[in-house]
């Protein structure tokens, strides 16, 4: 079970449900922000944040403008504005689709089936090291991407910062929240379509690896994540060899199935008690595991999805738990534009606010 949030203002302490204002500061001086006391953040007040523009590890173009839209959108004005943070990192966007592509020209052929190997491998690793650097001044690390690949490099350079900041804590380790219509847990081998943006869980978990030289090299196991403290929610479109992985490995998955059967509220507390209240969570959310009818500009939309509350919910659900170190959004794509970029955009916009502590009233 999620701990009772206890709201406070920051400033007095009070803890029953009240803002009470001090004389010093009126109510409407106080920041929203960090009214949940912050485990694992020594600088609960600063975000640090890493914009990637990057699409090699799918082979849709426009996902790199992600987080060209999410900023044109106001997200980082409102972060700062509505909800009291300080920004650090990132304020422009970080073109890696040119960049790899002037490291790598078109001289990045298939490896054990993996489109774009060194191009993804490098452009994670360079995401794993900014990330790094953000979260290990115990800032929460958001990331705006980008297709899904770009997690090897974020859940990587959270995990590294967050072992180095507790060298002597028994609970080290992150979890990791996967929001995703899919599992993303493919191995180069169990992969049909060579994607990276379908493997990058099985990196981050050690099981996929690769000691081939430019390949996934650079992962080590400060790098890596437990299996047993990934949780997987909003999964509708898993693959066969997902599935034997899944099972096999016993991996903690809350399928739509189950949000059907027990509702969002009851997932999120089972998932946050598998957890458990002493381990600093990483949220990555992938916009496709909105229902496209809230999320339609996106890579692989797959029907049946959450709505947008219950996806709000799942990132309310994490930022009160005061545990949260890292968030992903991923996915948004504004060159697919069926159903509405702006619809998209919304989500994403109000999926970050309430993982970043918005709350409804
Ligand atoms: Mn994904």
């Amino acid at each position: 079970m999620p701990s009772t949030s206890t709201y406070t203002n920051g400033t007095n302490g009070h803890t029953d449900g009240h803002v009470v204002p001090t004389k010093q500061a009126p109510q409407s001086s106080l920041p929203p922000t960090s009214s949940v006391p912050q485990k694992f953040l020594s600088n609960p007040k600063e975000l640090g944040i890493t914009l990637v523009g990057f699409s090699g590890g799918q082979a849709k173009p426009g996902t790199d403008a992600g987080p060209t839209v999410l900023t044109d959108a106001g997200l980082l004005t409102q972060l700062s504005d509505d909800l009291g943070y300080t920004l650090r990192g990132d304020d422009t966007v970080r073109d890696f689709n040119n960049l790899s592509s002037e490291r790598f020209k078109s001289n990045d052929p298939p490896v054990r089936g993996m489109k774009n190997p060194r191009s993804v491998s490098a452009v994670t690793e360079q995401i794993s090291e900014l990330v790094y650097t953000q979260a290990r001044e115990g800032r929460l690390a958001l990331t705006l991407g980008g297709d899904h690949s770009i997690a090897i490099g974020t859940v990587s350079g959270v995990a590294r910062a967050i072992r180095e900041r507790y060298p002597d804590r028994e609970h080290n380790k992150i979890a990791v929240i996967w929001v995703d219509a899919h599992a993303d847990i493919n191995t180069p081998e169990t992969s049909d379509s060579g994607n990276i943006h379908g493997m990058p869980v099985s990196f981050l978990t050690g099981l996929a690896t690769s000691n081939e030289p430019g390949i996934f090299d650079w992962l080590r196991d400060e790098h890596r994540i437990s299996i047993h403290k990934l949780v997987y929610i909003g999964l509708r479109d898993v693959d066969m060899g997902e599935k034997r992985i899944l099972r096999e490995n016993g991996i903690k998955a809350f399928s739509m199935h189950d949000i059907d059967r027990h509702g969002i509220g009851k997932v999120m507390d089972s998932a946050l008690e598998y957890i458990g209240s002493e381990t600093p969570i990483h949220l990555s959310f992938d916009v496709d595991a909105l229902d496209p009818m809230w999320a339609p500009s996106t890579g692989t939309p797959v029907r049946g999805g959450l709505t947008l509350r219950e996806g709000d919910f799942i990132c309310e659900a994490v930022a009160e738990t005061g545990q949260c170190v890292g968030v992903d959004l991923v996915e948004v794509n504004p060159q697919l534009v069926e159903g509405g970029v702006g619809d998209t955009v919304r989500a994403g916009v109000s999926l970050v606010r309430c993982a970043l502590g918005d709350t409804l009233l």
